[in-house]
């Protein structure tokens, strides 16, 4: 039967990351977006308690949790701070490839590791010459024996921070790139890689974005995940993991800002009201209340139909694109809601104004996931 109703095991899930937001991320987040520090302290901690690598399999170690039970961590940390969050969600991008295609061996290794220790891993596509079409990447790995030498340069969360990368390469280039691309496992202290300095982001701040360099980077064969040739689709499984995760982190930040505006608007004044009280601004609220409800939805529907052993990529790419949206209107709106205090910095909306954008860029520009959701049109309503 279909239902909205959590059972006991996703509430206690939910609430575990509710109350550990509440008293660990929220009082920590401005001071996190101010210094840009990486959130070490947090992670740790997030890990103690089960709450990073929340889809890694039990028999690695981890909480295999579902899709739609990890999309209710995600929302719930996220509320809190995305930029911390997003450090968490690229363990959990990174992992994913593992989970889609990795032998059992190198399963055992590099995800039984993140769940004995707090450690972080990066997923390396991204190059500074190809985003939105992965199909374009230049990275190259050149089998010399039994082993892999690889070549290039990504763009990547947590890179400073990685016990490991997820690196996508080619590795024929005769062959279409859906199957001349290898995916690849990389320890981070191989020799021949090299970090670039970290970004400076307009939101997300205490998150770690750098280049990663691979310079004759030796890879022994047991790291390929899967087959040669299988990368570009296990990179793309990954995202149908992952994006409905972001989305719901994004509905995390929208649902933030609805609550804060709304309390504000109870309290600030104006013509001898609670600014509630004018229909200019209470309208304002309904449609933050309506974008991070409807949101919300859309990120279960595609956790839901990952969990039912479905192909989710169509409501994974809509989750995305929705969320991401309503991610920034709320925030957007919410400033308004504030008047001149939301454009303070020791105010919280203008955090989540600067956090916000970021959802229409990463994980797939909304550009991307409408293209994939119109490419299915056909198909569904010949
Ligand atoms: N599952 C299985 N197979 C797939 C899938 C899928 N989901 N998607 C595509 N394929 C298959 C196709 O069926 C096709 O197979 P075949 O060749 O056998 O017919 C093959 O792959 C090629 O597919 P397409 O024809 O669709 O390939 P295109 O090159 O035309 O287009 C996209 C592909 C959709 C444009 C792709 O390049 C894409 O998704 N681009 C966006 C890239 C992206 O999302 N990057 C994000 C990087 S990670 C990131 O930003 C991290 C953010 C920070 C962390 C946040 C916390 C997690
Ligand atoms: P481009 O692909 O150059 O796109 C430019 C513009 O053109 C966009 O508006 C895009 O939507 C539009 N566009 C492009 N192609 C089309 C098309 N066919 N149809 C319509 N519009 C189109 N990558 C990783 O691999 N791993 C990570 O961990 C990671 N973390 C990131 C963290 C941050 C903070 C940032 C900013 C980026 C990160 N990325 C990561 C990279 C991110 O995924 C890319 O920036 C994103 O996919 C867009 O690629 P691009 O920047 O090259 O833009």
């Amino acid at each position: 039967p279909v239902s909205f109703a959590l059972d006991e095991d996703q509430r206690g899930i939910q609430e575990l990351a509710q109350n550990f937001t509440k008293d660990k991320i929220v009082p920590a987040a401005a001071e996190y977006d101010r210094s840009m520090a990486y959130p070490w302290p947090i992670l740790k901690e997030a890990h103690s308690l089960g709450l990073l690598n929340t889809h890694i399999p039990e028999a690695y170690g981890g909480p295999e949790l579902g899709l739609l039970e990890c999309a209710l961590v995600s929302e719930s940390l996220a509320y809190g701070c995305t930029g911390i969050q997003t450090a968490m969600e690229a363990n959990g991008l990174a992992e994913a490839p593992l989970i889609v295609a990795a032998s059992h061996e190198t399963k055992m290794k590099y995800l039984g590791r993140m769940t004995e220790e707090p450690l972080m891993a990066a997923y390396c596509v991204t190059e500074p010459g190809a985003g939105s079409d992965v199909a374009g990447i230049k990275t190259k790995a050149e089998k010399k024996g039994d082993k892999w030498v690889l070549n290039g340069s990504k763009m990547c969360t947590n890179a400073g921070h990685a016990n490991w990368f997820f690196v996508l390469a080619v590795t024929d280039p005769s062959a279409p790139p859906s199957k001349g691309m290898t995916g690849f496992v990389v320890d981070a202290d191989t020799e021949g890689i090299q970090l670039g300095k970290k970004e400076i982001n307009m939101g997300q701040r205490c998150s770690d974005t750098r280049m990663v360099t691979f310079q004759d980077v030796v890879v022994p064969e047991e790291n390929v995940l899967g087959k040669p040739g299988e990368g570009f689709k296990i990179a793309m499984k990954a995202f149908d993991i992952t994006r409905p995760l972001v989305a719901a982190a994004a509905v995390g930040l929208a649902q933030r800002a609805l609550e804060e505006a709304t309390r504000y608007a109870q309290e600030r004044k104006t013509m001898g009201q609670p600014i509630i009280n004018h229909q200019g601004v209470a309208f304002m609220l309904a449609d933050m209340a309506i974008g991070a409800e409807a949101a919300r939805g859309l990120v279960w529907r595609a956790a839901w139909a990952k969990d039912c052993g479905e192909r989710n990529t169509f409501y994974a790419s809509m989750a995305k694109a929705f969320a991401s949206k309503t991610a920034v209107e709320n925030a957007n709106l919410g400033v308004q809601v504030y008047g001149g205090a939301g454009f303070n910095t020791e105010m919280p909306m203008e955090k989540l104004y600067r956090d916000a954008k970021i959802y229409e860029l990463y994980e797939g520009t909304s550009q991307i996931q409408r293209l994939i959701v119109s490419r299915n049109l056909s198909t569904l309503y010949p």
